[in-house]
């Protein structure tokens, strides 16, 4: 049974450490520096249920990152080089699997890490965290698993143990497409919510309907010059059903924010400014300085 390792104990990394032990099987916590001197305390997991759930994790530090056999990261996407680059004592044979929202790490990883495998996922649960060592698993979603290098080919395995740990995991030789199908979500709502300090579900209100369609064919334009197939139809579909499944939540480019958090702005709406090539991108280039005028 592959024990993994997972880096970036924020909502997400958490539940998935919880569900991952709740089927039994071995998890271990990447911590940083700042937790070397705490006691290590057990995992609170609030389940979809609303139950207590004490998780027990491995502790693990970065001088321990030869053991891992499998890394899961969790961290956001502006922190995964800095994190991964304190663990350079990782086994080659170690798949990595990142995890985090948008897109433009992973060429970083692979310069990093150039043999291992390396794998990204695309997961749709919701999390949140509500104190420290305290998270709620707000949503049941899919998890796509694909290779982003030739080692990574041997590894569609993994998705079976999580599959019965999440409720569902895939494997998709195609990983790119599931990547730019959460992005291009990502894309609209979270900065949208972030400069209007609204929830999700207020998108569907009349005074941003505006503003909310010039983003959205911003953004299915971008997709479908990069090779997408998927018809604006179905994108706005879609895109209607994540604001309304996800309604009363904030999105975490929000929740960033409000928090004086550094933000995914880079990885999100910089993907798409990067790859407008000359495709003008007015919604999209305010968004994207306010921002990071607000610090984000
Ligand atoms: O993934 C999300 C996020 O907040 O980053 C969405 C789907 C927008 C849910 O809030």
């Amino acid at each position: 049974m592959t024990e993994w390792t997972i880096l970036g104990a924020g909502a997400l990394g958490c539940v998935m450490a919880g569900l991952l032990r709740q089927r039994g099987e071995r998890v271990a916590l990447m911590l940083s520096e700042r937790h070397r001197s705490h006691f290590h305390p057990s995992l609170d997991m609030i389940t979809l249920g609303g139950r207590h759930q004490l998780i027990q994790t491995q502790p693990r530090f970065a001088e321990q990152a030869r053991q891992a056999e499998c890394l899961l990261v969790f961290t956001k996407a502006y922190q995964v080089v800095d994190a991964l680059t304190g663990l350079q004592q990782l086994p080659t044979t170690a798949p990595i699997v990142l995890l985090h929202n948008g897109l433009g790490a992973a060429e970083q990883v692979q310069e990093l890490f150039p043999h291992n495998p390396l794998i990204a996922g695309v997961s749709s649960h919701g999390a949140m965290k509500e104190g420290d060592w305290l998270v709620r698993h707000t949503g049941k979603g899919e998890t796509w698993l694909g290779p982003l290098n030739e080692a990574a080919h041997a590894w569609a395995h993994l998705v079976k143990p999580l599959s019965a740990a999440l409720g569902h995991a895939e494997w998709s030789e195609d990983i790119r497409l599931h990547q730019h199908r959460k992005l291009s979500i990502n894309a609209v709502i979270n900065p949208l919510t972030a400069c209007h300090n609204i929830r999700n579900g207020q998108l569907l209100e009349p005074r941003y309907a505006d503003v909310l369609e010039q983003l959205s064919e911003e953004v299915f334009q971008v997709m479908a010059n990069l090779g997408e197939t998927e018809s604006q139809d179905a994108f706005r579909r879609r895109l209607q059903q994540v604001i309304e499944l996800t309604a009363t939540n904030y999105s975490s480019m929000h929740q960033d924010l409000v928090h004086g958090r550094k933000t995914e702005n880079d990885y999100i709406t910089g993907y798409i400014l990067a790859h407008a090539g000359t495709q003008p991108v007015p919604v999209s280039s305010q968004l994207y300085r306010e921002i990071k005028r607000r610090g984000g």
